[in-house]
Parts: structure tokens; C-alpha cells; sequence
């Protein structure tokens, strides 16, 4: 590695340092790190939730779920922007993106239509790290995720900054198929996988909670997968 690349990683690793002091608390009181009596069965995952959450049912096929959209983003033409309340904001190519800090990472996949995969493995770059480039400004609090089909799902700054949310490229050791998001996808292993952006085009950091196509259509905006939290406020009118 040059001595740039070198500079360049220590910074963005000490970028991530302060970010997570800064964020620390909040995320350590996330109910998927915090929950006292979380709700699901088997044993313990890593960050100390039953293996399997409520209401869901393990399943060994990887099935699709999107807008009746798959679009075809050739590696040459990606791109990732991102921007609104950061002070550099950035868009990055595929060699840039390619160029971070890469991470590996084994999690499980909770769709809220009731299906979980468990231990699949992830290549991509840690969210954490996109944000310690971009540095998001201190009014900061959540975020809305575009992909390049249209649809987007907000999340909180203090999910989307826990370790294993990934942009991942790779999974279980082949490219990310273009039906589950290729050639980039973001991960939310402790939220319902509809947070997660197939096709990712855009991270817009916000100031206040906004709603993305599925929050605005019924289902929770904070989608905790042991709280059984699936359907937000409109239901329950
Ligand atoms: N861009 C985009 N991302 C998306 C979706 C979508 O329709 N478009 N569907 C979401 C939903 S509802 C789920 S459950 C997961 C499904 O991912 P999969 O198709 O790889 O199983 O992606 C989420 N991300
Ligand atoms: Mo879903």
C-alpha cells in the first residue's frame, strides 16, 4: 500500500474512533443491544438476542423481494453519493469504494415477511466507515437510503452505525447476485432487512426522522426484530 492509502485508512480509522465515542451510549441503549426480555427462541446470537427472533422461521433458500424492479447497474457506471447533513459530502466510483477498508462479517437476515437466514457471510465496507469520509455534521440523527429502483428506507443514525451494517459487495463468498442488490447492498443485521437498500445510489444523512417507501406504507419506522416491531403507527389507527 502507498503511503496516501496508508494516511488515508489511518484517518478514516480515526475518524471512526471519535464517531463511536460519540455515539456509543445511544447504540449500546438500542433495544437490540439493551433489551432486558427480548422476544424470540434458540440460543443466544452475539450481540445477546435469541438466535431466532419472533415470529420468524428459518429458511435455507434466499428468497427476492423488491418493487417488481431490478436495475442493472454495470460496475463502471456505480456510483454511491452521499450527502445532506455532513460536512464532505462525496461520491464515490467503484474503484474508490473498492479502495476502503474492506470487512468480513458473518450475520443473519430477518425479514419482516417471517423468513430468517441464518450466518450468511458478508464482504463490504462498514457503514461506519463511509461516515467516518464524510463526517456527518453534529445535528445529525438519521438517515434515508436510496436505491437505484426508486425506493428508499430511512434508519437511525445510531443503527446504522453498529459494526455489522455493511454496503456489501459479496456475499457467501460470490458477488452479490443483481436480484438481491448487486452490485451493492447495505445490511441491517439487527433491524428488519427492509432496511437495508438493494441497488444502493444514495446515503442522505438527515436532521430529523423522514419516512422511506415501506415506513410510509404501514410498516414500523424502527423495525426491531425482537420487539416483533413490524407495523408503525398507521395500523394501529
Ligand atoms: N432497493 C431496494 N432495496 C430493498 C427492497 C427493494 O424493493 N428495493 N426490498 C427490501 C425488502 S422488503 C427486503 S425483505 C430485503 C430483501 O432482500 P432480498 O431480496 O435480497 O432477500 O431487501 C430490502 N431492500
Ligand atoms: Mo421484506
Amino acid at each position: 500500500m502507498s503511503e496516501d492509502a496508508d494516511d488515508k485508512e489511518r484517518r478514516i480509522v480515526e475518524a471512526r474512533r471519535k464517531l463511536m465515542e460519540r455515539w456509543e451510549q445511544r447504540m449500546r441503549d438500542t433495544p437490540a443491544l439493551s433489551d432486558a426480555r427480548p422476544q424470540g427462541s434458540g440460543p443466544p446470537n452475539r450481540h445477546g438476542m435469541p438466535k431466532l427472533p419472533v415470529g420468524q422461521t428459518v429458511t435455507k433458500k434466499w428468497p427476492v423481494l423488491d418493487l417488481g424492479r431490478k436495475p442493472i447497474v454495470p460496475k463502471d457506471k456505480w456510483e454511491l453519493k452521499i450527502d445532506g447533513a455532513v460536512e464532505q459530502p462525496i461520491t464515490l466510483d467503484w474503484a474508490a469504494f473498492m479502495a476502503l477498508p474492506q470487512t468480513t462479517d458473518t450475520s443473519d437476515f430477518h425479514c419482516v415477511t417471517s423468513w430468517s437466514k441464518m450466518d450468511m457471510q458478508w464482504v463490504g465496507v462498514r457503514f461506519a466507515d463511509l461516515m467516518a469520509l464524510v463526517h456527518p455534521t453534529p445535528a445529525a440523527v438519521h438517515v434515508m437510503c436510496h436505491g437505484y429502483d426508486g425506493y428508499t428506507t430511512n434508519v437511525a443514525l445510531e443503527e446504522a452505525l453498529k459494526p455489522d451494517v455493511l454496503l456489501a459487495h459479496t456475499v457467501d463468498g460470490h458477488d452479490l447476485p443483481i436480484e438481491h442488490g448487486g452490485p451493492v447492498r447495505m445490511i441491517t443485521p439487527q433491524l428488519y432487512a427492509w432496511k437495508g437498500s438493494k441497488w444502493i445510489s444514495r446515503i442522505e444523512l438527515l436532521t430529523r426522522e423522514k419516512l422511506g417507501f415501506w415506513e410510509m406504507n404501514g410498516y414500523s419506522s424502527t423495525a426491531h426484530p425482537w420487539r416483533d416491531d413490524r407495523y408503525g403507527r398507521i395500523r394501529g389507527l
